[in-house]
């Protein structure tokens, strides 16, 4: 226990650390010199770090805004994000609320300890189980682990005597959550990122299959349609990368310059709205501070912070890259690392990333708008990370497989999503009460609905979503068995073979 417990607090819940021995290990199985192995891991790790400190800069940032604009409104709402969802659910256990009150969170740490060798065993058995992707990202799963305490005996009241029983039934639907969730995106994160070998493991990964598939029917539909000659090609086909702006506005084609003006604008407006004197009052500037500076400042950090998580991705693929190499040849077949989903902002279109958050946020504006204006029981305020890391990732995705109409389209719709759905799974399970939920695309709509499946048919409810869960790698795999696993395999020959053509 000792050993496993030093292993969780340090290392499983710490992803650099995770990623740093994923490469280590890697590096070792391929026999690599000692000093490109000491050298790779050191970069797996300090690569990591420069990705948490751009993600954690936005985030330090933009959390106070954001928050502010509740108070500022005299709003009594709960704020959804992971951070402050995990917050709630521990709150609702100090205060000994009847759902969780009976049982030990340090047994959070345990689950994940177990749920981490499951997915290790499912993996291991892929040519049964179909699933080809570790779960890395362990700042996520605590998040997760607390969240799905929450729902789970929410729905099933006989857990919350039964401890142990609880933690079996996490460790199986949390694990498989963790494992086909992952292995969803493996195929569109290898057309994406041109065969780097990894998928993503995060909060949004069902959000991501679902709109980029969604995204492709769309392609396919409006490319039937122009072949017909029923539809000219319009721009909004295009994708991001592809259009071709005239004049002056090329300037956008830079995603630094294009992420720093539209921040502008973004935060102007948001800014304006909450007003100076509040900020002032919330301390996050003085009254002498010029109010155009810091507007500039805030918007410019936003592009500055967005430049250092991409360096840190590309260091930090890198070396992931080729050392897990050692680790799906010798200990692991046909396997990618899960890793946090920021990872997709150094792929694909980087102006994708800046209009992610923006349609996301102003599909959450808009609902959020709309909980106000109905006089929902609830009403929420949509915290930055839900707003920026699941509305980017999702444009990533959907641009490239529908172009700009879908990464507008989709963290569009996903603003709604989480917003709503988060709003009806807090109120209806009491979370409310206690300030916050996760509020992440999959657990505004995947979880909420594994929630209803339990609560109305109790065990049954609990098979279904297991079924469910397990049956998923089986689809996927049934479509294409041949070319299934040589995805992760042979790239090269996969993409010859399916003609695929990587445009850019
Ligand atoms: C989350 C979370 C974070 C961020 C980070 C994005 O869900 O808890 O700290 O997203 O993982 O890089």
């Amino acid at each position: 226990m000792v050993v496993w417990t030093f292993f969780v607090n340090n290392i499983l819940t710490k992803p650099q650390y995770m990623v740093g021995l994923i490469v280590l290990i890697g590096y070792l199985l391929l026999r690599k010199p000692w000093y490109d192995t000491v050298s790779g891991t050191i970069k797996a790790v300090v690569g990591y770090m420069i990705l948490s400190i751009g993600s954690g800069g936005m985030i330090n940032t933009l959390k106070p805004i954001l928050y502010g604009l509740g108070g500022r409104f005299g709003l009594d709402a709960i704020i959804i994000d992971p951070y402050n969802g995990q917050n709630a659910v521990q709150a609702a256990a100090d205060a000994g609320d009847k759902i969780v009150g009976g049982q030990a969170f340090g047994q959070v740490m345990l689950l994940m300890a177990i749920a981490f060798i499951a997915n290790l065993v499912l993996v291991r058995l892929n040519r049964v189980t179909k699933l080809r992707s570790v779960f890395t990202t362990g700042n996520v799963q605590i998040q997760q682990a607390s969240t799905a305490f929450w729902l789970i005996l929410f729905a099933l009241p006989y857990l919350r005597t039964h401890s142990t029983l609880t933690l079996i039934v996490m460790a199986v639907v949390l694990g498989l959550y963790w494992a086909v969730g992952s292995n969803l995106l493996v195929g569109y994160t290898q057309e994406l990122t041109d065969g780097a070998g990894f998928s993503l493991a995060h909060q949004q990964m069902f959000g991501i299959a679902i709109s980029t598939k969604l995204a492709e029917k769309m392609a396919a539909h409006d490319a039937k349609k122009a072949k017909a000659g029923k539809k000219k090609p319009s721009i909004w086909d295009r994708k991001l990368e592809d259009l071709e702006l005239p004049g002056w506005m090329q300037i956008f084609n830079d995603n630094m310059v294009c992420t720093a003006l539209i921040m502008t604008l973004f935060f102007a407006i948001i800014l304006c709205v909450v007003g100076k004197e509040y900020l002032v009052s919330l301390q996050l500037l003085t009254e002498t501070d010029s109010f155009f500076f810091y507007i500039i400042t805030t918007a410019f950090s936003f592009a500055a912070n967005l430049a250092i998580l991409q360096l840190g991705v590309r260091t930090m693929v890198a070396e992931l890259t080729v050392s897990f190499k050692g680790i799906s040849d010798k200990l692991l077949p046909s396997a990618v690392p899960g890793v946090d989903c920021a990872v997709s902002f150094s792929f694909g279109s980087p102006n994708a990333v800046t209009i992610g958050f923006l349609f996301g946020a102003l599909g959450e504006i808009i609902a959020m708008l709309l909980l106000v204006i109905f006089h929902s029981p609830t009403i929420v305020i949509c915290g930055f990370i839900p707003m920026f890391f699941d509305n980017a990732t999702i444009a990533v995705y959907a641009n490239s497989k529908g172009g700009t109409k879908a990464a507008c389209l989709f963290p569009f719709i996903s603003g709604f999503i989480q917003v709503f759905g988060s709003a009806f799974i807090a109120t209806w399970t009491g979370l409310a009460k206690y300030g916050g939920y996760l509020g992440m695309w999959d657990w505004a709509v995947i979880w909420p609905a594994f929630t209803v499946a339990m609560k109305y048919l109790s065990w049954i409810g609990l098979a279904l979503v297991v079924v469910f869960l397990i049956a998923i790698p089986q689809i996927q795999y049934r479509k294409d068995p041949e070319h299934y696993f040589m995805e992760v395999d042979d790239w090269d020959e996969y993409k010859k073979e399916k003609g695929i053509v990587i445009d850019y």
